[in-house]
């Protein structure tokens, strides 16, 4: 996964904690003995806080994926979830913190050997680096709720994807268990597919991608939730056919007209080919859609497989290109 890595993010009290437990232990390993030494313990006290302060902030920007870099889609996925922009300034604001740590810590250093009492301005120093910190608490929250969400996505390619959509309850998860190595949750009421998941098969040596999404609602589209986003983001970018599942049968619990309502709503949004399918024809026989089948019973569903791969745009061969 593409921002599992990123580590949690300490809270200002936490980072402050650990500096000041470390720049105590410093001092204690030095004996007092003269004007000194007492210097030396005290520096060696701001210092320690301070590199590990310096050190820990630049540590937690640098752990943050690269945003520029990311493909489209993940860099959408992150902006729908977390905000990139609002990411940006709170890493900023982080680095910013570490760079003035380190050099509030030399200007202190240099203070400390004109004064008459060394402790008094390592002190001083404390309380200026303790706001610094503490000045940037949201900003350690903000990024460390944007990992616990971004850590959750799971790792999708450019490959052939077939994206699966539909209502609550019809049976996307069912037909993604049924074709790919992934193993969703199935259940008897809507919403139990939470984010997305992707499965994978390899037809003809090639790998593909099944991505399961949440049930679409038939909501405008600024009144949707973020799992719901997610998943329109998903249809949007990596999608090279998308599979729009119907249950007919509205044992899913919502109305065939309101699913084809939501049907009319998405195809507009995106340039994939859509293939539309009844699901549970074991309990309903309406002639609606491009095909049916059974998810339960797994009858045409083989079908309905064939038919997206053949759907699936061809990718430009390159050595066309190149030749
Ligand atoms: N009779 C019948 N029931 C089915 C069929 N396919 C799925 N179901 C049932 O429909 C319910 C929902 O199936 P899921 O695969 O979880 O549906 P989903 O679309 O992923 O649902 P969400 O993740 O909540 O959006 C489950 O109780 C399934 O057993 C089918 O072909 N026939
Ligand atoms: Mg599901």
């Amino acid at each position: 996964m593409i921002f599992e890595n990123i580590p949690t993010v300490p809270s200002a009290e936490e980072l402050l904690d650990k500096s000041y437990r470390r720049a105590t232990r410093a001092k204690r390993g030095k004996r007092i003995l003269d004007r000194k030494s007492k210097l030396q313990a005290e520096e060696s006290m701001l210092l320690t806080a301070a590199n590990i302060l310096s050190d820990n902030l630049a540590h937690i920007v640098r752990k943050f994926p690269s945003l520029d870099q990311l493909p489209p889609f993940y860099l959408e996925l992150a902006d729908v979830m977390v905000g990139v922009e609002e990411m940006k300034m709170n890493l900023a604001s982080v680095q910013w913190a570490g760079e003035k740590i380190a050099s509030l810590a030399r200007k202190y250093v240099g203070m400390m050997r004109e004064a008459d009492d060394a402790k008094i301005v390592r002190k001083q120093a404390f309380g200026r680096i303790s706001s610094i910190v503490g000045s940037i608490d949201g900003n350690l929250h903000f990024l460390n709720e944007a990992r616990n969400k971004l850590r959750k996505l799971p790792a999708i390619d450019e490959g052939p994807t077939i994206v699966v959509a539909g209502y609550p309850n019809v049976g996307k998860s069912s037909f993604v268990a049924l074709v790919s190595s992934a193993h969703p949750e199935i259940a008897s009421y809507p919403f139990t597919t939470k984010g997305l998941a992707v499965g994978h098969f390899t037809r003809n040596g090639v790998r593909h991608q099944v991505i399961d999404t949440p049930g679409l609602l038939d909501r405008p589209l600024e009144e949707r939730n973020e799992i719901e986003l997610q998943a329109i983001t998903a249809l949007n970018h990596v999608g090279k056919v998308i599979l729009y599942i119907i249950d007919p049968s509205e044992t899913c619990g919502y109305s065939l007209d309101t699913q084809l309502h939501l049907l009319d709503e998405i195809k507009n949004r995106f340039t994939a080919p859509f293939l539309i399918v009844a699901n549970k024809n074991d309990i309903s026989e309406a002639d609606i859609g491009d095909m049916s089948m059974s998810t339960l019973s797994g009858g045409g569903v083989d079908e309905v497989l064939e038919r997206l791969l053949e759907m699936m745009p061809i990718p430009p061969v390159r050595d066309e290109i190149t030749e």
